[in-house]
């Protein structure tokens, strides 16, 4: 079968693997609910889904470890991979293909030229720049020249992962290898994360969390459109928050309880990280609200480990492991007493003043962050349901 030209309706493929109607909406409920999506658009996310047109996607990795395609096959109940499987067509993936050698790069050929102009491309790990891309060839071409080709004929553009969103890892000093980020790379003149139109999404995170991904190929695949983003190009319905804005901790560094050192009783009785080097506060994602592989407390800060910001261009690889960090947007710990510390970088004048912007801006909610507007209001006026207000 062509590649981007499954027919056969998703109902028929679930029911001849054992999944019930009943169980697809099930999760799709539960991964719509985790990606802020409002009840309204199951139905729409399984009558795309059970069409059989779905998009083509095209994966290519470059500079990497493969942390990012690992998560999101790591995930659980409900199966985010299964999931985003179901509601695209993965024609190119070069560590899931059963097909090698020319074989494989014969489909990607035909997955290009069948849907030029419409298949998502997405990007995993950096691009070696240096000496002309020799440091990462894929079927004898370097990542600079697959990057341009295949990201410049496809209709939207997904850089998967910190390595992909602006060098990552492998762009660490010195960065022998001249690793840079899909947008970076691809840039037009005035820096915007669109590139002739064409947007390009960045979901940073060493790894990110899979359902940055799912919650941006469930809307694209239902309405075609892509979720709201930030000026680096990041869902803002996964990444307009800090970590330290809904940490569980939280109540431990409004109330001055610090772990200080690893093992010490604070530590033990799972205080605030901040003194070992928490990032949180600088560190936009949505970690500490989604745990990873639906495993609850699965994330840095849950299992007692200091947030390193890895979804942040100027702190992971870069700023030192246990170095504390000034505070964004913080909310008022003067209403608490400081009881083992005081909190460090944080001013007196900047507390009170950006602790009420902060909580004016940010109490809409996720779904305010999605560009659904006209549709969510018009099944609002079919259907008389509320739900929170479209930006
Ligand atoms: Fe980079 Fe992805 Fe870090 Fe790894 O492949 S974002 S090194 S977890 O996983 O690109
Ligand atoms: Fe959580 Fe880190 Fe903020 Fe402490 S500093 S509340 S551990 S995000
Ligand atoms: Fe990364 Fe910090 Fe989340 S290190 S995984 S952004 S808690």
């Amino acid at each position: 079968m062509e590649p981007g030209e499954r027919k056969i309706p998703l109902f028929n493929r679930l029911e001849a693997g054992g999944v019930s109607r009943r169980e697809f909406l099930k999760t799709v409920t539960l991964a719509a609910a985790a990606v802020g999506l409002p009840a309204w658009v199951v139905p729409k996310i399984a009558e795309a889904a059970a069409s059989g047109a779905r998009p083509s996607v095209i994966w290519l990795h470059f500079q990497e470890c493969t942390g990012c395609s690992e998560s999101l096959l790591r995930t659980s109940a409900p199966s985010v991979a299964n999931l985003i499987l179901d509601l695209i067509s993965l024609d190119y993936h070069e560590t899931l293909f059963a097909a090698a050698g020319t074989q494989a790069e014969e489909a990607l050929h035909a997955a290009v030229a069948k849907n030029q102009g419409k298949y998502v491309c997405i990007i995993e790990g950096a691009i070696p720049t240096k000496d002309n891309g020799i440091y990462c060839k894929i079927g004898g071409r370097t990542a600079t020249d697959l990057a341009r080709d295949i990201g410049l004929k496809a209709g939207a553009i997904i850089a998967i992962g910190s390595c992909a969103s602006w060098g990552g890892l492998s762009s660490a000093d010195p960065n022998p290898t001249g690793a840079t980020g899909v947008p970076q790379f691809l840039k037009n003149a005035d820096n915007a994360p669109y590139l002739n139109g064409k947007a390009i999404i960045t979901l940073p995170g060493c790894p990110p969390n899979p359902y940055n991904l799912l919650g941006t190929v469930l809307q694209y695949a239902t309405f075609g459109t892509l979720p709201e983003l930030d000026d680096l190009g990041r869902p803002k319905f996964a990444y307009a928050r800090t970590i330290h804005e809904e940490c569980p901790r939280r109540a431990h560094f409004d109330a001055g309880r610090f772990g200080e050192k690893y093992g010490d009783p604070g530590h033990r009785q799972g205080y605030c990280l901040y003194k070992l080097g928490c990032k949180g506060p600088r560190t936009h994602a949505s970690c500490s609200i989604k745990s990873f592989g639906e495993v609850v407390g699965s994330w840095p800060v849950g299992v007692g480990h200091p947030c390193i910001g890895c979804t942040e261009e100027a702190l992971a690889f870069r700023a030192p492991l246990h170095a504390t960090v000034e505070i964004d947007r913080p909310t008022p710990p003067d209403t608490y007493p400081p009881i083992t510390a005081d909190h460090g970088g944080v001013s007196i004048a900047a507390v009170g003043f950006a602790g009420l912007v902060g909580g004016a801006l940010l109490g809409a909610g996720a779904m305010n962050s999605r560009k659904l507007g006209a549709e969510g209001k018009e099944e609002e006026r079919k259907t008389g349901e509320t739900k929170r207000e479209g930006k």
